[in-house]
Protein backbone atom coordinates (compact mmCIF):
# COMPACT_ATOMS: atom_id res chain seq x y z
CA UNK A 1 0.00 0.00 0.00
CA UNK A 2 1.23 3.44 -0.63
CA UNK A 3 2.47 5.02 2.41
CA UNK A 4 2.28 8.91 2.70
CA UNK A 5 4.51 10.19 5.34
CA UNK A 6 3.80 13.97 6.56
CA UNK A 7 1.69 15.66 9.13
CA UNK A 8 -1.64 16.31 8.21
CA UNK A 9 -1.26 20.07 9.06
CA UNK A 10 1.50 20.66 6.45
CA UNK A 11 -0.46 22.22 3.30
CA UNK A 12 2.25 20.47 1.34
CA UNK A 13 0.93 17.17 2.51
CA UNK A 14 -2.78 18.06 2.31
CA UNK A 15 -2.78 18.70 -1.12
CA UNK A 16 -1.13 14.65 -1.42
CA UNK A 17 -4.26 13.78 0.82
CA UNK A 18 -6.74 15.72 -1.44
CA UNK A 19 -5.19 13.64 -4.51
CA UNK A 20 -5.42 10.30 -2.86
CA UNK A 21 -8.71 10.83 -1.49
CA UNK A 22 -10.04 11.99 -5.00
CA UNK A 23 -8.62 9.00 -6.98
CA UNK A 24 -10.03 6.94 -4.21
CA UNK A 25 -5.98 5.06 -3.56
CA UNK A 26 -5.93 3.24 -0.63
CA UNK A 27 -2.92 4.80 1.58
CA UNK A 28 -1.71 4.61 4.89
CA UNK A 29 -0.70 8.23 6.56
CA UNK A 30 2.14 8.54 9.10
CA UNK A 31 2.88 11.78 10.89
CA UNK A 32 6.29 12.92 10.23
CA UNK A 33 7.88 16.76 10.52
CA UNK A 34 7.86 19.21 12.98
CA UNK A 35 7.11 17.85 16.63
CA UNK A 36 7.73 14.52 15.32
CA UNK A 37 11.01 15.48 14.69
CA UNK A 38 11.54 12.32 12.45
CA UNK A 39 12.53 14.15 9.17
CA UNK A 40 16.16 14.64 10.20
CA UNK A 41 17.33 10.84 10.52
CA UNK A 42 19.47 9.46 7.84
CA UNK A 43 16.85 6.81 6.56
CA UNK A 44 14.52 10.11 5.87
CA UNK A 45 17.34 12.19 4.31
CA UNK A 46 17.96 9.22 2.03
CA UNK A 47 14.32 9.75 1.19
CA UNK A 48 14.01 13.32 1.04
CA UNK A 49 16.96 15.32 1.13
CA UNK A 50 15.92 18.26 2.04
CA UNK A 51 14.07 16.87 5.21
CA UNK A 52 10.63 18.03 4.55
CA UNK A 53 7.26 16.96 4.22
CA UNK A 54 5.99 15.28 2.07
CA UNK A 55 7.33 12.30 0.86
CA UNK A 56 5.64 8.70 -0.75
CA UNK A 57 6.49 5.59 -0.65
CA UNK A 58 4.86 3.37 -3.60
CA UNK A 59 6.54 -0.03 -3.23
CA UNK A 60 10.30 0.45 -4.13
CA UNK A 61 9.60 4.00 -5.97
CA UNK A 62 10.21 6.73 -3.41
CA UNK A 63 8.79 10.34 -4.14
CA UNK A 64 9.43 13.61 -2.67
CA UNK A 65 8.41 17.26 -3.74
CA UNK A 66 4.82 17.93 -3.34
CA UNK A 67 3.68 18.74 -6.64
CA UNK A 68 5.97 15.79 -7.99
CA UNK A 69 3.96 13.60 -5.80
CA UNK A 70 1.03 14.75 -7.16
CA UNK A 71 2.21 14.65 -11.04
CA UNK A 72 3.66 10.71 -10.05
CA UNK A 73 0.13 9.74 -8.63
CA UNK A 74 -1.87 10.90 -11.27
CA UNK A 75 0.09 9.88 -13.51
CA UNK A 76 0.62 6.60 -12.57
CA UNK A 77 -3.81 6.48 -12.62
CA UNK A 78 -3.86 8.02 -16.02
CA UNK A 79 -6.00 10.26 -14.37
CA UNK A 80 -8.03 12.52 -16.47
CA UNK A 81 -7.00 15.53 -13.71
CA UNK A 82 -3.77 15.56 -15.52
CA UNK A 83 -4.61 14.97 -19.23
CA UNK A 84 -1.80 13.45 -21.51
CA UNK A 85 -2.42 16.58 -23.80
CA UNK A 86 1.10 18.58 -24.13
CA UNK A 87 -0.77 22.02 -23.87
CA UNK A 88 -3.35 20.66 -21.38
CA UNK A 89 -0.48 20.11 -19.38
CA UNK A 90 1.17 23.25 -20.17
CA UNK A 91 -1.73 24.93 -18.53
CA UNK A 92 -2.07 23.25 -15.50
CA UNK A 93 1.32 23.22 -14.53
CA UNK A 94 1.55 27.14 -15.32
CA UNK A 95 -0.41 26.73 -11.94
CA UNK A 96 1.48 24.85 -10.21
CA UNK A 97 4.94 25.92 -10.51
CA UNK A 98 3.27 29.32 -9.91
CA UNK A 99 2.20 28.38 -6.02
CA UNK A 100 6.10 27.21 -5.58
CA UNK A 101 7.89 29.50 -7.54
CA UNK A 102 5.52 33.25 -6.47
CA UNK A 103 2.98 32.21 -4.11
CA UNK A 104 4.50 29.87 -1.73
CA UNK A 105 6.66 32.64 -0.59
CA UNK A 106 3.93 35.28 -0.08
CA UNK A 107 2.00 32.49 1.96
CA UNK A 108 4.89 31.16 4.60
CA UNK A 109 5.26 34.72 5.33
CA UNK A 110 1.30 35.59 5.60
CA UNK A 111 1.18 32.31 7.52
CA UNK A 112 4.08 33.50 9.85
CA UNK A 113 2.49 37.16 10.17
CA UNK A 114 -1.43 35.84 11.04
CA UNK A 115 0.05 34.26 14.18
CA UNK A 116 1.77 37.78 15.53
CA UNK A 117 -0.06 41.24 16.50
CA UNK A 118 -0.65 43.83 13.99
CA UNK A 119 2.31 46.23 15.00
CA UNK A 120 5.07 43.45 14.75
CA UNK A 121 4.25 41.76 11.17
CA UNK A 122 6.30 42.90 8.16
CA UNK A 123 4.94 46.05 6.33
CA UNK A 124 4.94 44.25 3.60
CA UNK A 125 3.52 41.02 4.43
CA UNK A 126 -0.49 41.71 3.22
CA UNK A 127 0.34 43.68 0.70
CA UNK A 128 2.64 40.84 -1.65
CA UNK A 129 0.20 38.12 -0.62
CA UNK A 130 -2.32 40.39 -1.90
CA UNK A 131 -0.80 40.83 -5.28
CA UNK A 132 -0.60 37.10 -6.03
CA UNK A 133 -3.90 36.45 -5.08
CA UNK A 134 -5.13 39.34 -7.59
CA UNK A 135 -3.03 37.02 -9.99
CA UNK A 136 -5.40 33.68 -9.48
CA UNK A 137 -8.40 36.04 -8.79
CA UNK A 138 -7.73 37.26 -12.80
CA UNK A 139 -7.64 33.52 -13.57
CA UNK A 140 -10.97 32.28 -11.53
CA UNK A 141 -12.87 35.44 -13.03
CA UNK A 142 -12.26 33.93 -16.56
CA UNK A 143 -12.86 30.37 -16.07
CA UNK A 144 -14.59 27.93 -13.06
CA UNK A 145 -11.01 25.98 -12.15
CA UNK A 146 -7.61 26.78 -12.21
CA UNK A 147 -6.28 25.41 -15.12
CA UNK A 148 -9.80 26.07 -17.35
CA UNK A 149 -12.87 24.79 -17.39
CA UNK A 150 -12.33 21.60 -15.91
CA UNK A 151 -11.30 20.84 -12.25
CA UNK A 152 -7.57 19.48 -12.96
CA UNK A 153 -4.21 18.68 -10.79
CA UNK A 154 -4.07 22.68 -10.33
CA UNK A 155 -7.16 23.19 -8.38
CA UNK A 156 -5.68 20.36 -5.99
CA UNK A 157 -2.28 21.64 -5.83
CA UNK A 158 -3.51 24.86 -4.81
CA UNK A 159 -6.49 24.53 -3.05
CA UNK A 160 -5.38 23.50 0.56
CA UNK A 161 -3.05 26.79 0.20
CA UNK A 162 -5.12 28.59 -1.07
CA UNK A 163 -8.17 28.10 1.09
CA UNK A 164 -5.19 29.19 4.24
CA UNK A 165 -4.75 32.28 2.27
CA UNK A 166 -7.76 33.92 2.14
CA UNK A 167 -8.50 33.46 5.60
CA UNK A 168 -5.35 35.00 7.49
CA UNK A 169 -6.76 37.97 9.40
CA UNK A 170 -4.34 40.16 7.79
CA UNK A 171 -6.42 42.67 6.42
CA UNK A 172 -6.60 41.51 2.81
CA UNK A 173 -8.91 42.44 0.25
CA UNK A 174 -11.64 40.13 -0.87
CA UNK A 175 -11.12 37.92 -3.56
CA UNK A 176 -15.01 36.53 -4.54
CA UNK A 177 -13.93 34.68 -7.48
CA UNK A 178 -11.49 32.74 -5.28
CA UNK A 179 -13.66 32.35 -2.47
CA UNK A 180 -16.26 31.10 -4.63
CA UNK A 181 -13.53 28.59 -6.27
CA UNK A 182 -12.55 27.51 -2.18
CA UNK A 183 -16.77 27.00 -1.39
CA UNK A 184 -16.59 24.74 -4.92
CA UNK A 185 -13.84 22.73 -3.82
CA UNK A 186 -15.33 22.85 0.32
CA UNK A 187 -18.07 21.13 -1.55
CA UNK A 188 -15.77 17.60 -2.56
CA UNK A 189 -15.47 14.88 0.35
CA UNK A 190 -11.64 14.53 -0.63
CA UNK A 191 -10.85 18.32 0.28
CA UNK A 192 -12.85 17.93 3.76
CA UNK A 193 -10.78 15.07 4.71
CA UNK A 194 -7.53 16.50 3.27
CA UNK A 195 -8.04 19.44 5.05
CA UNK A 196 -9.75 18.43 8.48
CA UNK A 197 -6.65 18.94 10.57
CA UNK A 198 -6.77 22.66 9.67
N1 LIG B 1 8.93 22.18 -1.90
C1 LIG B 1 8.61 21.22 -0.87
C2 LIG B 1 8.36 21.97 0.41
C3 LIG B 1 7.99 21.06 1.54
C4 LIG B 1 7.82 21.83 2.84
O1 LIG B 1 8.21 23.00 2.98
N2 LIG B 1 7.24 21.14 3.82
C5 LIG B 1 7.06 21.73 5.12
C6 LIG B 1 5.61 21.52 5.58
S1 LIG B 1 4.46 22.34 4.54
C7 LIG B 1 7.96 21.03 6.13
O2 LIG B 1 8.38 19.91 5.92
N3 LIG B 1 8.24 21.72 7.23
C8 LIG B 1 9.04 21.16 8.29
C9 LIG B 1 8.31 20.19 9.15
O3 LIG B 1 7.08 20.03 9.04
O4 LIG B 1 8.97 19.57 9.99
C10 LIG B 1 7.38 20.40 -1.29
O5 LIG B 1 6.56 20.94 -2.02
O6 LIG B 1 7.29 19.22 -0.91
Amino acid sequence: MIQLLGRATSGNVQKVLFLLEELGLPYERKDYGRQWENTTTPEYVAMNPIKKVPTLIDGSTVVWQSNTVLRYLASKANSALYPSDAAQRAAIESWMDWTLSELNSAYLAGFRDAKKAEAERAPDTASNLAAELKVLEGQLSKHAFVAGAQFSLADIALGPIVKRCIGFPLGLPEFPKTAAWVAMLQARPAFQKAIAAG
